[in-house]
């Protein structure tokens, strides 16, 4: 897999191809990291890359023709052309899943009011938005799409089931985890983990999922497929919770 990242800040991205998990992932090759300067693509003198918008309005707007030169510059036939924005599809683990399987991404992180509608009609694949939220730059959001990528291509975690069971995976969020001292200033641990009966771990594991996803998060249980004994358990914790 390779991303290419196009961005008026590259600066801000050398420290983190080398940081870490994902630091590691380049060094074992699993993964390729590069960073285009839009500016390089201006032809201006003064290497201008933004202008008024037509039509009047506040701000400005990130001029076409040094954003098509910069993609064209790193687009191959398989890439995929990303650019995140808060008008783009709401990113979940599900297109994470997806896009992991791509060869070549290209992410652009527009900034000011966003980038000349021709490049979004004629250059982009895909609008993705983080969240519903907005924020001063599409960097950040190239950064979580990159990370949440990354850790998904073979090989780049540890032992390779250790995303099986995170949020999200299954459709539940995650039951919670605990480690030592089994006496944390009083708060103790809860007995069934310490227990070693694997079966009644697995069960109590389950039910805190089905939980915290029901307190959380109940449009991810509308959404999934329930087992009976998972049907069971939600009516446990309706009893737990005191709701009818
Ligand atoms: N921005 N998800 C405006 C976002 C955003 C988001 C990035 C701010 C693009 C032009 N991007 N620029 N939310 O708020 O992706």
């Amino acid at each position: 897999m390779k991303i290419d990242i196009l961005t008026l800040f590259p600066e801000i991205f050398h420290t983190i191809f080398n940081w870490s998990i994902i630091g590691r992932a380049v060094e074992k090759k699993l993964v390729r990291l590069n960073c285009i300067n839009i500016r390089d693509f201006s032809e201006d003198k003064h290497k201008r890359v933004d202008d008024y918008p037509f039509g009047g309005g506040p701000g400005m707007v990130m001029k076409p023709e040094p954003i098509a030169k910069a993609i064209e510059s790193v687009k191959e036939s398989e890439s995929k052309v990303i650019y995140l924005s808060p008008k783009g599809k709401v990113y979940n683990q599900k297109m994470a899943n997806k896009l992991a399987r791509e060869k070549h991404l290209i992410l652009l992180s527009g900034h000011y009011e966003g980038i000349d509608n021709r490049i979004v009609e004629h250059y982009i694949d895909e609008e993705i938005s983080i969240g519903d939220y907005v924020l001063t730059g599409g960097e950040i959001p190239s950064l979580v799409l990159l990370d949440s990528i990354i850790r998904l291509i073979p090989g780049v975690l540890g032992s390779e089931d250790s995303f099986i069971e995170d949020s999200h995976y299954n459709g539940l969020l995650e039951h919670p985890q605990y480690t030592r001292p089994r006496d944390f200033n009083g708060y103790m641990v809860p007995s069934v983990l310490l227990s070693g009966n694997h079966k009644e771990i697995e069960k109590w594991r389950l039910y805190e999922s089905l939980k915290i996803t029901y307190l959380n998060r109940r449009d991810l249980l509308k959404k999934k497929d329930l087992t009976d004994e998972e049907k069971d358990m939600l009516k446990e914790i309706y009893k737990e919770l005191e709701i009818k």
